[in-house]
């Protein structure tokens, strides 16, 4: 049986402030949390304010994204993934989507991301998913079998035990649209029978989790699907009664 894992992408949200507050109410309800792993992933600039905030040992903390540079050095306004560790965290969010169309990030690069963190021991959250157009024009497996074979190129499947995967459909994010528990279900069978081929054993222990506008009232049945383990969390993270429900539903 895989542990469920439920991580909040804060995206560029918050002030002090504002995290303090949403910091108390999870401190508050964070004992209610069952069987679920839980992260929160907070601005880069907030992950320190965060950790201190935080008075439980259950909510864990990743980061959004880091340098594909594996030391530090002169690299103007990038984050190293020996900074994150530093900071206490234990996940990062890679090849999110929004990265992907805004900076412009490519398979080969996340797909060295990928590597840089599992050789600190930092566990890659590793975002997959097609765009609206990529679906409706049939390529939508195609896009996902790519994305996930630049990363098996560069770190084989054997590496995959260590790596979560988000499916995100990019029509579903931040859009209040959900896939549906069968859409979504039909493409993390797709994502587990793709590594299944390579090597089952590997296939039944990844972690996979759905991603894209989950809110409390559609969270339990998303999670209730056969290979949908947990979920990255945008919009709904940002309100810790919203947050922990969801939590609550995955495990
Ligand atoms: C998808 C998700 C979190 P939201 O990006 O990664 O965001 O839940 O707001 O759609």
């Amino acid at each position: 049986m895989r542990k469920p894992f439920v991580a909040g992408n804060w995206k560029m949200h918050g002030s002090k402030a504002s995290i303090l507050s949403l910091v108390t109410g999870l401190n508050a309800k964070a004992d209610q949390l069952g069987d679920v792993d839980v992260a929160v992933c907070p601005p880069a600039i907030y992950i320190d304010y965060t950790k201190r905030a935080l008075s439980n040992d259950v909510i864990a903390l990743g980061a959004q994204n880091m340098a594909v540079e594996p030391v530090q050095g002169a690299y103007t306004g990038e984050n190293s993934v020996e900074m994150l560790k530093d900071c206490a965290c234990d996940y990062v969010i890679l090849g999110h989507s929004e990265r992907r169309a805004i900076y412009g990030e490519t398979d080969a690069e996340i797909a060295q991301k990928v590597k840089v963190a599992l050789s600190a021991k930092v566990t890659p959250i590793l975002c997959v998913g097609e765009t609206l157009q990529e679906r409706e024009s049939g390529v939508m497996e195609s896009v996902i079998a790519g994305q996930l074979d630049a990363v098996l190129d560069v770190v084989g499947i054997e590496a995959f035990t260590d790596i979560v995967i988000a499916y995100e459909p990019v029509w579903a994010i931040g859009t209040g649209v959900t896939a549906s528990p069968a859409q979504a279900q039909e493409v993390h069978a797709f994502i587990r029978g793709k590594l299944a081929a390579l090597n089952s054993a590997v296939a039944d222990k990844v972690i996979i989790q759905y991603g894209g506008s989950v809110k409390p009232d559609n969270a339990k049945e998303l999670f209730g699907q056969a290979d949908i383990d947990g979920g990255l969390i945008g919009g709904a993270s940002l309100n810790a009664d919203d947050f922990i429900a969801i939590c609550k539903a995955a495990g």
